[in-house]
């Protein structure tokens, strides 16, 4: 199949360079507005489209794929995380799924990092207060916040990205533990001098942060439950800047409402935007709108992933980045 030929339909706006080298490869539609797609022109698109490009703001499931035409072969997700796709009803269906994964590890890793100093060193509340003029001068008691050096830090997820914040974190002083489904290879322990815990519960019992770092799977949601959030240190904080389902949203609301658990740093949320209004008020929490891999660099790489994948597609060949249903 010719790729010049494939028609592509892109469901959000892309990086100008990445929607230009689209364009000269493919027969592209783009769109001019920066919204979501809305559910009935997503249906519509899979039943022209030969590829369709998704974003995380696209719910591809069972529905959707059953009214997919004939046509498409390929859903090509802008992102590295799939969830937002029903990847084994496409499979049955013969449809393939790729994604971008390796190109936003260090950017999100960075936010992890950037989430944790924020929440133990209090800089959004310093912000608030020389933004509002506020500011009264220097005190030996104002604004303590907690020393990360020598915290001890439980990872959950240690794939690329859980690795990649496991390095800024031991360059931080802080001692690196995760819990993972498998455990890494010991030379990888030995190089992030990292304990492994079989027992999640076990490992959340004794850190000082935890770092959400797994994809949201059937077996990952809710992995943070009301029971696991309990039983965390009252003086522990957690950041999550991999998918809101993982953690019980409204019940660590309700343990960082009542002192239960010490802070949150999110950039993902259970139900996207619609944040619980609690969570908003609180003061021990740093909420971004999920921006972890939101670097110009990244959003670029992303987009030369999702061109190779088409490319190589069209060529005749397996996408590199094909998603099968057996690694989620
Ligand atoms: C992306 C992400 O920006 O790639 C992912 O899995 O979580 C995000 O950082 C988003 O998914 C784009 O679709």
């Amino acid at each position: 199949m010719p790729f010049e030929r494939l028609s592509v339909v892109v469901t959000r706006r892309l990086p100008e360079a990445v929607e230009t080298r689209m364009t000269e490869l493919f027969n592209v539609e783009l769109r001019d507005e920066d919204t979501p797609m809305a559910r009935d022109a997503l249906a519509e698109a899979m039943r022209r489209a030969d590829i369709l490009v998704p974003t995380i703001t696209d719910t591809i499931d069972q529905g959707l794929l059953a009214q997919a035409g004939d046509k498409l072969k390929l859903i090509a997700n802008f992102g590295a995380g799939v969830d937002n796709i029903d990847v084994q009803t496409a499979r049955q269906r013969g449809i393939l799924v790729s994604n971008t994964p390796g190109v936003l590890t260090e950017d999100t890793a960075d936010m992890a990092m950037a989430l944790i100093l924020a929440l133990m060193r209090r800089i959004p509340e310093g912000l608030a207060i020389m933004q509002a003029g506020n500011w009264a001068g220097w005190a030996p008691t104002a604004l303590l916040g907690g020393r990360v050096g020598g915290r001890r830090l439980g990872i959950l997820g240690m794939g690329r990205i859980g690795q990649a914040v496991a390095r800024r974190a031991k360059a931080f002083g802080m001692q690196i533990h995760y819990h993972n489904r498998k455990r890494l290879r010991p030379e990888i322990e030995t190089e992030l001098e990292a304990t492994y815990w079989d027992s999640l519960d076990q490992m959340v019992s004794r850190m000082d942060v935890i770092s959400i770092n797994c994809p949201h799977t059937p077996s990952t949601f809710h992995l943070m439950n009301a029971r696991r959030l309990k039983l965390m240190k009252p003086s522990a904080v957690i950041v999550n800047t991999s998918r809101g389902e993982v953690i019980d949203e409204n019940a660590l609301t309700r343990m960082l409402r009542s002192g239960e658990i010490a802070g949150a740093g999110l950039d993902v949320y259970e139900n996207g935007t619609g944040i619980n209004p609690r969570l908003r008020e609180l003061q021990n929490v740093v909420l971004l709108p999920h921006m972890g891999s939101a670097t110009r660099e990244g959003r670029a790489e992303m987009g030369e992933k999702v061109i190779i994948n088409i490319k190589t597609f069209a060529d005749g060949h397996r996408p590199p980045d094909l998603v099968v249903p057996a690694m989620l």
